[in-house]
């Protein structure tokens, strides 16, 4: 199974540590095409040689060529709000985690689309879990 991961990194890394173990728990289940996300030196203003239009092109064919998309989504990203409505318009299974003792509030865009599965979690225990039910059993909860 082809996995992409989405996670924020122009919207902020604060949960870099987070998605890292996420990705490690993935890869038990599949390839994870983004393992990238998860790379504690990744930093949002950080550069790494590459253009802007080259990540687009490159992470948009990631993207269609997975089977699912998974995405952390408490920190607020536009990246991954663009990655998420363009795996719904291809008629991929999305699954979106997020944190509300955060206090943030999620978009209605994202939290209020029936295309996808939006859960809400408190632990890492409680999202692996999640996660695993999601994968096992074909991609409904
Ligand atoms: C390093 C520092 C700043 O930018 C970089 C390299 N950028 C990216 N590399 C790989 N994937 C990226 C990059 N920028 C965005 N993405 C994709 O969008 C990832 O798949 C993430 O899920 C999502 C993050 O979007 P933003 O808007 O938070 O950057």
């Amino acid at each position: 199974m082809k996995i992409y991961f989405a996670g924020s990194i122009r919207g902020g890394r604060a949960d870099a540590a987070l998605y890292l173990e996420i990705i490690e728990f993935l890869k038990t289940f599949g390839e994870v095409l983004t393992e990238h996300i998860g790379d504690p030196n990744l930093t949002s203003a950080g550069k790494d040689g590459i253009t802007d239009r080259f990540i687009h092109d490159r992470d948009l064919e990631w993207l269609l060529s997975a089977d699912v998309l998974i995405a952390e989504v408490t920190t607020t990203s536009m990246g991954v709000g663009y990655e998420i409505g363009r795996a719904v318009a291809d008629g991929k299974k999305v699954l979106c985690l997020f944190r509300p003792e955060t206090e943030k509030i999620p978009s209605a865009m994202i939290s209020g689309c029936a295309d996808l599965r939006f859960v809400n979690y408190e632990t890492v225990a409680e999202l692996k879990n999640i996660i695993t039910r999601f994968l096992a059993e074909n991609f409904d909860l």
